[in-house]
C-alpha cells in the first residue's frame, strides 16, 4: 500500500512513522507513506494557504488552490489514482470496519487541515470522503491521520510479528478483552486469579469468555446492543 499525507506541519509524523510497527511496516516494504506539504503549493510569496470565510465568521478557511496543486503533484508521482480522504469533524467516525475497508486498498491520500475547515470545493472537486476520529476537538487533522495510518497499517499483511495477530483484536469480534496477567503471581499484594494458574485450559478459557462479556455489559453495554450500523 502507498499512503499520501498532505499536510502543512509534516514534521508532526516523524516521531509515530520512525518507530516501533509503523517503521518496520516501512523498512519491508509493506507500506510507502509519503509526506507532503501544502504549503509548498501556495501561490504568492508569503506561501499563503488559508484566508477569510466569505459570508464573514471566525477563523480561517483552507483555500482550495495549494490542496488542488498539492493533490495534482502527488497523484503524478504514482499510477495508482487513490481514494483521497479528508480529516473533518464533519467526517462519518472511524471504525474498526472501516480501518478493514481501507486496508483493501492500494493507495490512500489523507489531507490533514488546519483552521476552521476546508473550503467546501475542495471536498466536492476531489469527489473526497471526510473522516472523524471521534467527538472531541483536535487542532487540526493530522493526529487524526495518524490515527487512521496506525489502525490500518496493522491490518496490512506482515505488518505485525507472527506471535501477535489482529485476527484476535479487540472490536473485531465485538467484546472488550479479558483481563490479562503475567509474573510475579503477587504483586502489592494482589494475587493473580487461581483459575489462571489451575492448568485447565477449557475452565480458564469460559471464565475468560465469561469476563470479556461482564466487562463490556458494564463498561460498553453499546458493543453487545445489535443496533450498531
Ligand atoms: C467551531 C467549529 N469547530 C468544529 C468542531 C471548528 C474546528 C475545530 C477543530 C474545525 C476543525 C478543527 C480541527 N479538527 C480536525 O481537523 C479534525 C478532527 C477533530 O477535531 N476531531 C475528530 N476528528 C477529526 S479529523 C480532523
Amino acid at each position: 500500500m502507498r499512503i499520501d499525507i498532505l499536510t502543512l506541519f509534516p514534521e508532526m509524523f516523524d516521531s509515530p512513522l520512525s518507530a516501533s510497527i509503523l517503521k518496520r511496516a516501512q523498512d519491508d516494504g509493506i507500506v510507502d507513506i509519503v509526506l507532503t506539504n501544502i504549503r509548498d503549493f501556495a501561490a504568492d510569496s508569503y506561501r499563503k494557504v488559508d484566508d477569510k470565510p466569505y459570508g464573514g465568521g471566525p477563523g480561517m478557511v483552507m483555500m482550495p488552490g495549494p490542496v488542488f496543486d498539492c493533490v495534482e503533484h502527488v497523484r503524478e508521482l504514482s499510477l495508482e489514482k487513490g481514494r483521497v480522504i479528508l480529516l473533518t469533524p464533519q467526517g462519518r467516525t472511524f471504525t474498526q470496519q472501516k480501518a478493514g475497508r481501507l486496508s483493501k486498498e492500494k493507495r490512500l491520500i489523507l489531507i490533514a487541515g488546519r483552521y476552521e475547515g476546508f473550503d467546501e470545493r475542495i471536498r466536492i472537486g476531489l469527489g473526497a470522503e471526510q473522516i472523524s476520529i471521534g467527538d472531541y476537538v483536535l487542532n487540526g487533522g493530522e493526529l487524526a491521520a495518524m490515527v487512521i495510518i496506525d489502525a490500518v497499517v496493522r491490518l496490512l499483511p506482515g505488518a505485525l510479528g507472527d506471535e501477535d495477530s489482529s485476527k484476535d483484536d479487540s472490536f473485531s469480534q465485538g467484546l472488550l478483552e479479558y483481563p490479562q496477567y503475567t509474573r510475579p503471581e503477587v504483586f502489592r499484594g494482589m494475587k493473580v486469579p487461581d483459575i489462571l494458574l489451575s492448568g485447565d485450559h477449557k475452565k480458564i478459557a469460559q471464565w475468560r469468555q465469561q469476563q470479556a462479556l461482564e466487562r463490556t455489559q458494564k463498561i460498553r453495554p453499546d458493543l453487545l446492543k445489535d443496533n450498531k450500523e
